[in-house]
């Protein structure tokens, strides 16, 4: 449990050690398996290399790495000296890289060769870094650079945890944000264990025997407690893939592994469930018990598909980087298609309006949540945090409103909802009604004004492959829609595109499509 002083390393890789699991398979990484005794001695020698190049508690180190058993060693080798671990995202422009240094004024960075070939011709802009260490996957090495594996060998397999307290930092993740410079998040060394219990123990309820796979990387805050801490927490196995996730790529590493629970964003589910009914190919998904996904609204349709292809439940919650990980959610038993579910339990939620008033169920408003993986704080941010952290709660910029039953139905992030002659229509309603459409693929609905200066939705639509943009197609989800929605909610524009504006997490960027 948490007591006065507390490490998030010992909870979640120490531990696994002392309670006899130190044989065990942590990891399944490129047809190898690391045992939890294994990574232990990977954390403390990283920890140790950290130390021996002065890098002390609080100090910052940035993690540009791909989803690999390195990572894990440094980020909790990190974390066990008291240090602050940075996990950023890897597809990220050179300039991002000296904005998340800067930023973060970082000491030290570990880095995968791939990437720091592609941001060192700017080493000199970046203020605060101390050290460079590369994790090479090539023998050419450079002058300058820490070489990791070198670095590991020679660091001591022993070492010391930190006297850290639960409240003590104890990473950052950056939130990209639909507009703005990323966001630097502080959590604490409780937030991962609170999310753990609250979302991984009870609503997946995770097990020692399970394998989890996590399609979204661990620089994420989603793939961080997925693909990382929960199975960890659980002295249960992960599955690390180091590339991109493509369609195939995932199928085949289900299959591989065989894990027990998988976690995706709907996105990817819709390019599957494509990729299956398009090619006709036939994928053994059969050890799996859940699967998971966050980041969008999963459309119902694909969880019946999902279901129907593999003979398993798709389980949709919401989560944010500040949170930590997904607070409302469907459970085993207990899922209310479209939805987002119900409270897990632990956070708290009210759903406001304007005036910070608590609306009753079934009216849509700011939804605010209360729990304790939230972070403290952002990183040097006032005016930010005085807008987003209110005492206890924390305002997540999302419309909801909740039903007489508890549920919680998503209307889309506070800024993309559309006020039609008078009333607010929720892009993410016209959007579910309209990839029932045969030939959608992806859609996204803004709200676009017209001459006479009115707003009306507008509708953004990637078909499927091999569907060819027509005036009858279009013509035709129009029938479609004005049998699926009330009048005033009907996209009288509907604009063909191959694909849609993005954040590196997958979630769509409307407000790209309010201007354009
Ligand atoms: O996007 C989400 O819903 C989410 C879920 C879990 C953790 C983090 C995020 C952003």
């Amino acid at each position: 449990g948490i007591g006065s002083s507390y490490n998030a390393a010992t909870r979640f890789i120490d531990d696994n050690v002392s309670n006899g699991l130190g044989d065990k398979a942590a990891v399944y990484y490129n047809d190898q398996s690391i045992t939890y005794s294994q990574l232990q001695e990977f954390v403390n020698r990283a920890g140790n290399g950290l130390k021996e190049l002065s890098v002390e508690m609080e100090n910052r180190v940035l993690l540009i790495c791909h989803d690999t058993p390195e990572m894990i060693a440094a980020f909790y080798g990190a974390v066990k000296i008291g240090a602050v671990p940075i996990p950023v995202n890897t597809i990220m422009a050179p300039a991002d890289y000296e904005y998340f240094l800067n930023n973060s004024r970082a000491k030290a960075v570990v880095v995968h060769e791939d990437i720091w070939h592609k941001i060192r011709h700017l080493r000199d802009r970046f203020i605060y870094l101390r050290h460079v260490i590369v994790i090479h996957d090539s023998a050419i090495k450079e002058a300058g650079v820490i070489d990791y594996h070198e670095w590991i060998q020679a660091a001591s397999p022993q070492l010391e945890v930190a006297l850290t307290d639960p409240g003590d930092s104890a990473f950052w993740l950056y939130s990209s944000g639909s507009t703005g410079k990323p966001k630097g998040v502080i959590h604490l060394q409780h937030d991962m264990e609170w999310a753990y219990n609250a979302y991984a123990k009870q609503i997946l309820q995770i097990r020692g025997d399970d394998i989890t796979f996590s399609a979204s990387k661990l620089f994420f805050a989603y793939g961080l407690g997925n693909g990382m801490y929960f199975p960890l927490g659980a002295g249960a196995s992960t599955v690390l893939l180091r590339e991109r996730p493509k369609p195939e790529t995932v199928l085949e590493t289900i299959e591989k592994y065989k894990p027990t629970i998988f976690f995706g964003v709907p996105t990817l589910y819709g390019s599957m469930i494509d990729l299956v009914e398009r090619s006709g190919k036939t994928y053994d998904l059969s050890s799996l018990r859940l699967c998971v996904s966050a980041g969008e609204a999963l459309p119902a349709q694909f969880i019946r598909k999902w279901r129907l292809l593999f003979g398993v439940d798709i389980l949709d919650g919401i989560g944010s980087t500040e949170a930590l990980h997904i607070f409302i959610s469907n459970r085993v038993g207990d899922i209310r298609e479209g939805s987002t579910g119900k409270l897990v339990p632990g956070y708290e939620a009210k759903i406001v309006n304007e005036m910070g008033e608590a609306l009753p169920p079934n009216e849509t408003g700011d939804l605010l949540i209360k729990g304790d993986s939230i972070a403290s704080a952002y990183w040097n941010l006032h005016e930010e945090n005085k807008n987003k952290f209110y005492g206890e709660w924390f305002q997540t910029g999302d419309k909801y409103y909740m039903d007489e039953e508890g549920y919680f139905w998503y209307c889309g992030r506070s800024d993309d909802m559309i006020k039609v002659g008078g009333i607010w229509v929720s892009p993410i309603e016209v959007e579910n009604a309209l990839i029932r459409h045969d030939a959608v693929l992806e859609v996204a609905v803004v709200g676009a004004k017209l001459d006479s200066n009115l707003v009306q939705p507008k509708a953004y639509v990637v078909l499927k492959e091999g569907v060819a943009p027509s005036d009858s197609l279009m013509n035709d989800m129009k029938d479609f829609l004005k049998k699926e929605l009330a009048p005033y909610k009907y996209p009288r524009i509907i604009e063909f595109i191959d694909e849609l504006p993005k954040t590196a997490s997958g979630k769509i960027q409307r407000f790209k499509l309010r201007i354009s």
